[in-house]
Formats: structure tokens, sequence, C-alpha cells
């Protein structure tokens, strides 16, 4: 089982920075930096982390080809592979709806443009000149024309078909997902996995010596995501309460109550939608996501109400408890 931690780029730069080497110090094997265009770059945040970090994986997770011509994502992580001495990951992904609407984007066939970027960025990282004519892209005798490290492509995937094509000509897949039910309807979607496919689970964590005071820190977290799920999802979960949450999100944006929002969060939805508790509690969710395929947990928002308390936490109490198991 591998080990990774998500930030946010709202963060500054020098938190990241910080965060980021007590994560390496702590034995985590990879950071991820998420993208998007209202938050700092994620590719300067990286060049940032590829000069002071030495040993973890440096992912960006992840971009879309929606506001990045794959082109432009090809060489921005070739550059970032070179700066790190070949530690980069590319998790590219459809990219968030609303967020792109904001831009005027629309978000038309994402499934095929994710398709098509990933077999365009593959062309461009053989080195060799590229032409391409596809349903969203056409390129005509592009190339890189400095040398490129090849680096494994991650796609982050949450819908059936997007699942299916991660498993199909992804390197690995990224999963925002912390239960391990998400995870067995995922490997009924894969078209077959193969050796070495790195299955990750991109969750909410929280991680705290005090088991509530973990799922307290989580309930924001956890009401956004139960907010943005689709009714599938929470059926799947058997979760009740959805509405509620979404209105007391809504009041709060509207000046109202944070604390409401807490309150219409329920256990059952911490349970559901995030890996909170003690560090034993952690472990123990984390054993049952490597029995259903998981091969790498990244721990995302909000890690813990003090995040660096939180990665030594993990460092100390969780990796070691998968520390020479087989994955
Ligand atoms: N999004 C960001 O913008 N920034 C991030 O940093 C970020 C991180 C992240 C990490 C992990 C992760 O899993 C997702 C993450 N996301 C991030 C969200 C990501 O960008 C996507 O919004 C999210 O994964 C949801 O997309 P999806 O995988 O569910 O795929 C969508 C497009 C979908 O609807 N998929 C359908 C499916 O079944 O998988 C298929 C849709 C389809 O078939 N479309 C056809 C096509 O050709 O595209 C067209 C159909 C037609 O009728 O035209």
């Amino acid at each position: 089982m591998k080990f990774g931690v998500e930030f946010v780029p709202n963060l500054k730069p020098y938190e990241i920075e910080y965060l980021s080497l007590v994560a390496e110090e702590n034995g985590f094997d990879s950071i991820w930096i998420t993208d998007h265009y209202n938050n700092r770059n994620a590719y300067s945040i990286l060049t940032l982390l590829a000069l002071r970090t030495r040993n973890v994986s440096l992912g960006v997770g992840v971009s879309n080809p929606f506001t990045i011509h794959p082109a432009l994502i090809a060489s921005a992580m070739a550059t970032i592979n070179e700066l790190s001495g070949g530690r980069s990951i590319l998790g590219i992904a459809a990219g968030d709806r609303m967020t792109l609407e904001r831009l005027g984007i629309t978000w038309e066939k994402p499934l095929t443009r994710v398709r098509e970027a990933v077999e365009l960025i593959r062309g461009l990282m053989s080195g060799k000149r590229v032409s391409y004519s596809g349903k969203i892209f056409s390129v005509s005798n592009a190339g890189i024309d400095y040398r490129v490290n090849p680096y494994p492509v991650y796609i982050g995937a949450q819908g059936p078909k997007m699942l299916k094509l991660a498993s199909e000509i992804g390197d690995g897949v990224l999963i925002n997902a912390s239960h391990p039910k998400d995870f067995e309807e995922a490997f009924r979607c894969f078209g077959g996995v193969r050796e070495g496919f790195d299955v990750v689970a991109y969750t909410s964590m929280s991680v705290d010596r005090v088991g509530d005071r973990a799922r307290e820190e989580a309930k924001i977290v956890v009401a956004f995501i139960v907010a943005g799920s689709p009714e599938a999802v929470l059926e799947r979960h058997g979760i009740s309460g959805a509405d509620e949450v979404r209105e007391a999100l809504n009041r709060a944006f509207a000046g109202g109550c944070w604390a409401d929002v807490k309150k219409a969060v329920s256990d059952d939805m911490i349970e559901a939608f995030s890996i909170s508790g003690t560090p034993e509690e952690v472990v123990s969710r984390i054993e049952e996501l490597k029995k259903a395929g998981v091969t790498h947990v990244v721990a995302g928002s909000p890690i813990g109400a003090d995040k660096a308390k939180a990665i030594k936490l993990i460092g100390k109490k969780v990796i070691p408890a998968f520390s020479g198991q087989k994955t």
C-alpha cells in the first residue's frame, strides 16, 4: 500500500512546501496538488516542490484538457519531471463542470476529450513528431524539442465509462472516494486490471488522537461531498438528509451559519464519504480498502485540524501498519 497526501493550493506556497517536507520525512510516497484556475497554479507549486523535496512522487491531481491543451500539459509535466529527477505523475480528468462553465467552457464530450488528450500526451512523450486527427484534437507534425523522460498518466474518474477508460489506458486511476463499496463498484466498471495498475483512493481524511475531534473536523468537507454526490451514490450508502445538507450550505453561503451545515451532517455521511477517526480506526478502514483492491491511499482535505500534526500522526501510526505488507 502506498500513501500520499493532497494539497489544495488555496494554501500559501510556503505552507504547502512545509507540509510536503513533513510528509516526505514521515514516510509518504506521493504528494498531489489539485488544479483549479481560481487557486494558485498547480504547476508553479509543483516546481517549488520538485526543487525542495527529494524522494516523493509529485502529481498534479488533476489537470483537464478543457482549460489546458494536451500539448501544454505534456510539456509542463515533462518539465516537472526533469526538475524532480523523474518523480512526476500526471493526473488528468474531465474537469469540474461548474468551474468550466464559469469560464464559458461547455463540458462537451469529456470522455472523448480525455481519451484523445492521453493519446496525444503519450505520443508527445515518445519524443517523435506527432500527427493526430481526433474528434476534438488535431495536431500536425507536433513535437517537444527537448528530451522527455516518460512519466505515468493517471486518470481521475467517477462515472462508469471514465472508470473503464482509466483501466484501459491509464497507468493508474484516481477515485474520489473513501468507502470500500465505491471501490467494489469501480472494479465492476473496470475493463480488467493490468499488473501494476495503481488504484488510488483519493480520500477525504481526518485523523486525530481523539476520534470525535477528527469526525467533527471532517464535517464541512463531507457536506460538500454529500451535496455534490449523484443520487445513485447516496443510495449506495443508504444516505438520507442530503437535501437538508444542500439547504444548509446554501444558507451558509448567503451569510448564514456554518454550524448549521455541521448539524446537517450525520455520522453515516461521515462514515460513507471520509476516513475519519483515530489512527487505529483509519488503519482498519484502509485494511478494508486494501481488500477491495486499493493500492494507494491519498489523504485529502481536511487531513486533520492541524495538518502538520495529522500528517505526522499518519506517518507514525498508520503507514507503519502497512509497511512490509504486500499490496
Ligand atoms: N477536477 C478538477 O477540476 N480539479 C481537480 O484538481 C480535480 C481533482 C480530482 C481528483 C480525483 C478525481 O477522481 C477527480 C478530480 N476532479 C478534479 C474531478 C474531475 O475533473 C471530474 O469532474 C470528475 O472525475 C467527474 O467526471 P467523471 O469521471 O464522472 O466523468 C464525467 C465526464 C462523466 O459524465 N462520465 C460519464 C461516465 O460514465 O464515466 C461518461 C460521459 C460520456 O460518455 N460522454 C460522452 C463523451 O464522448 O464524452 C458524450 C456523451 C454525449 O451525450 O455527448
